[in-house]
């Protein structure tokens, strides 16, 4: 067996019931086989990939909070802190019921190789809780807040760990952390993204990973001779990413036909009114049930379905494992030509292969939906410099960093020999600059 599958079979070993750290484990180290097998002494000697896999620290903390019924309510907490070769550990807070130690460590693994793409100088890391802020008082997010960051806080610095959102955590909550934080310690400093503009946030940061989908599958379509102005766009989920998404596939002159949350899906053949799923989601934090009162000839369907639509595009952009084999069959016979992945690893391993054996274009989430966490990056500037850009400005720039990490991921590809294969280019691209910084700096 060769270095690669040795790894792979130490990680399922080692860490066994983290089924989707496994999963995220084997579709980087598979597609690194060219460069590993080209360097396998040297990389064997170092253990590099051994080294790789094992964050540098996890921690793993109890949560305490106060709901309104005076009830003590306990969560876990969590932060993998993952790998710091190329700057300070750098990743969203997932809160969510399904949150475990597996879940924050796959997303915390990918994450190192996605903020290496963004060309940006970010760690990798991640972390979240199983709290559940859906249906939950404003004065209870409060309360969770609070006490998440009264332990968290002495792990994360501006340049040490910066937190940011994710599935559960948006504006509301990364306002709550940065308050506590700031009583805590006194600092004021940019120790998390996706802050309010009044306090240091970085405008555009809120529609970047949304926006810098598009830009990076707009340049994946354009490379490969399509344009995306009039094509039909299937897209998961109604949270951040989804809603711009969305927005920005509209402004690009393509139709959005769908949009889904945990509960069912909504269909509108005419285009979404993105207005009102803003509405709906950012405002009211209601269902989607609702959009059939905005738009009465739109149809709901409950549970699963979203990918038998017929659409040129399919942009994943909800959860991990929500487009199986199935699904990629049925995208497949409906003449689907391009899926990118705004969620993190929504896509399961079987069904990326069948998607690409079938000529589908595919981006990997780690390039794909890297524009959040370069823009994040880009927060983290304005707050050192003390100074904050224009919308343009940081749009301008986020269009820059997706359309490079597309022509790096497709070059990366080509050198070894895989043209096309963008999860390929991804992983290596992602890797080549982590590999390097971690084998300069010694054995840590
Ligand atoms: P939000 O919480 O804003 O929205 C998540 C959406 O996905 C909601 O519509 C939610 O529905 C749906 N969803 C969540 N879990 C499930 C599930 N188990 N089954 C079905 N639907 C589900 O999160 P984001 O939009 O921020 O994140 C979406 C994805 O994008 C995640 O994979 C995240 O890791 C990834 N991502 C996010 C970035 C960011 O900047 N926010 C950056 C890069 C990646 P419901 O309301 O019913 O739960
Ligand atoms: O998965 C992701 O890249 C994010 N949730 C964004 C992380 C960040 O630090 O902005």
């Amino acid at each position: 067996m060769g270095y690669v599958d040795d790894v792979i079979k130490m990680v399922i070993k080692k860490n066994p019931a983290e089924p989707e750290f496994h999963q995220a484990v084997k579709e980087v180290l598979e597609s690194l086989r060219a460069v590993v097998d080209a360097n396998e002494e040297k990389y064997r000697r170092e253990a590099l990939l051994e080294r790789l896999v094992e964050p540098d620290r996890q921690i793993k903390f109890r949560v305490p909070w106060v709901d309104d019924r005076g009830q003590v309510q306990v969560n876990t907490g969590y932060r993998v802190q993952f790998n710091n070769a190329i700057g300070p550990y750098k990743g969203g807070l997932r809160l969510h019921p399904s949150v475990n130690l597996g879940i924050i460590k796959f997303l915390g693994f990918e994450q190192i190789f996605k903020n290496s793409l963004t060309g940006l100088p970010i760690g990798g890391g991640k972390g979240g809780s199983d709290f559940d802020p859906k249906g939950k008082s404003d004065r209870e997010v409060l309360a969770f807040c609070t006490s998440f960051v009264s332990e968290l806080y002495k792990y994360i610095g501006a340049d040490v760990d910066v937190p940011a959102g994710d599935i559960g955590t948006g504006a509301r909550e990364i306002g709550y952390m940065f308050g506590t934080y700031k009583k805590i310690t006194g600092s004021f400093e940019g120790v998390f993204t996706g802050k309010g503009l009044t306090y240091g946030g970085s405008l555009a940061r809120t529609e970047a990973t949304g926006y810098g989908l598009l830009y990076l599958t707009q340049e994946m379509l354009k490379f490969n001779g399509i344009d995306i102005k009039g094509k039909t766009i299937a897209i998961s989920g109604a949270g951040n990413v989804a809603i711009y998404a969305a927005q920005k596939a509209e402004q690009l002159g393509a139709t959005v036909v769908t949009a889904s949350d945990s509960n069912g899906w909504i269909y509108d053949p005419e285009g979404i009114d993105i207005a009102a799923l803003r509405e709906i989601k950012e405002v009211k934090r209601a269902r989607l049930t609702e959009y059939k009162k905005y738009r009465p000839k739109s149809e709901y369907y409950e549970g699963k379905g979203i990918w038998t639509v017929q659409c040129d595009i399919a942009l994943p952009c909800a959860t991990q494992n929500e487009l199986t084999i199935e699904d990629a069959k049925a995208l497949v016979a409906n003449g689907c030509i391009a899926v990118a992945e705004g969620a993190n690893m929504p896509t399961t391993l079987d069904a990326t292969q069948f998607l690409q054996e079938h000529g589908v274009l595919f981006a990997p989430g780690k390039a794909a939906n890297a524009g959040g966490v370069a823009t994040s990056a880009l927060e983290m500037t304005q707050n050192s410099e003390r100074l904050s850009w224009t919308f343009e400005e940081v749009d301008s720039k986020l269009q820059q960093i997706m359309v490079n990490i597309f022509h790096n991921i497709e070059d990366a590809a080509s050198r070894y020999n895989a043209k096309g294969n963008y999860v390929v280019g991804a992983n290596i691209a992602g890797f080549e600059k982590v590999a390097n910084a971690m084998i300069s700096q010694g054995i840590w």
